[in-house]
């Protein structure tokens, strides 16, 4: 299990004399936000299961509001999640807690699990709404409790969220036909990672859509994001500003609440090394849940 330790501040300043401010900054915040050494990177399934236990209290008063979303309180609401920490599931669980929705969470094969091919993630929600596909669930999500409310704003992010699904994935996770993660694209130089490159580098904001965080970036983050989590061995330091991106949304408190301390801290160790351009890949198992 890899613990990789922080660079100390001064060593960035010096690596990455190329980087831009934002990336700069990314990396100071990142440093400051981290604390100690973590021993294990991905939340345990007992913890995953103590948590499953609870109703997530997901509101908090420093969450920025999301674009297009009003600012919401603890919202109840009948929403019960299908998913395990080792799959697609926690990047509707980082929705949740963006928005501030208390939700239950269950595993795969617990009874009622609604996903027509016993799949995860799957949500239910009253009135017997039935969703799968966690980019169908994250517009369900936005349209009903994130205030994406008009055609307008719906256009905003939808591109993105289906662009995530249809194309990103399928870049950075090649399957077999039993749906077993092989290979990863990132271990290339795909086309749409030098597009998705050179957008975020000519952009003034530090998101995918407007100036501020949405779904939009939640579909496409965590995807990237899980590339250090299944391809410890591939850097991702080719492109700085998706680094920097991918840096900036595992800052998230949200994304830190559904993926856990452990994985966070790796994930934003890992982004640092990106970064940096040490080219050291860390040592460890891959994740084999997916
Ligand atoms: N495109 C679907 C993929 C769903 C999927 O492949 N889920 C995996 C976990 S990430 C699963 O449930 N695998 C178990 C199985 O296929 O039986 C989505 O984004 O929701």
């Amino acid at each position: 299990m890899p613990t990789t330790a922080l660079l100390p501040s001064q060593a960035c300043t010096t690596r990455l004399s190329k980087h831009s401010v934002r990336q700069r900054r990314d990396l100071a915040s990142c440093a400051l936000r981290s604390g100690a050494a973590s021993t294990s990177r991905f939340a345990s399934q007992a913890s995953y299961r103590f948590r499953t236990q609870q109703h997530f209290s997901a509101g908090n008063s420093s969450l920025p509001l999301l674009r297009g979303s009003r600012r919401l309180a603890v919202q109840c609401s009948a929403v019960t999640l299908y998913g395990h920490p080792g799959t697609r599931s926690p990047l509707v669980d980082w929705y949740l807690h963006e928005i501030g929705i208390e939700y239950e969470s269950k595993m795969p094969n617990a009874p009622g699990n609604p996903h027509p091919f016993g799949q995860v993630p799957a949500l239910l929600d009253e009135g017997g709404v039935k969703v799968f596909e966690s980019g169908a669930i994250l517009l369900y999500l936005a349209d009903k409790y994130g205030g994406l409310d008009t055609p307008d704003k719906r256009a905003a992010v939808t591109k993105w969220v289906i662009w995530a699904n249809s194309s990103l994935d399928p870049i950075l996770f090649k399957e077999n036909d039993q749906g077993k993660v092989i290979g990863t694209g990132a271990a290339g130089d795909p086309k749409g990672l030098q597009r998705l490159e050179a957008l975020l580098a000519d952009s003034e904001s530090d998101f995918l859509v407007g100036d501020e965080f949405s779904v939009a970036d939640v579909a496409v983050a965590s995807y990237l994001l899980y590339v250090p989590q299944f391809f410890p061995k591939i850097s991702m330091g080719k492109w700085p500003s998706i680094s920097s991106y991918m840096l900036r949304c595992a800052g998230r408190p949200a994304y830190e609440k559904a993926y856990g301390a452990q994985n966070t801290e790796y994930v934003r160790n890992t982004c640092i090394k990106y970064m940096s351009s040490e080219g050291v890949a860390p040592k460890g198992k891959t994740f084999k849940i997916f």
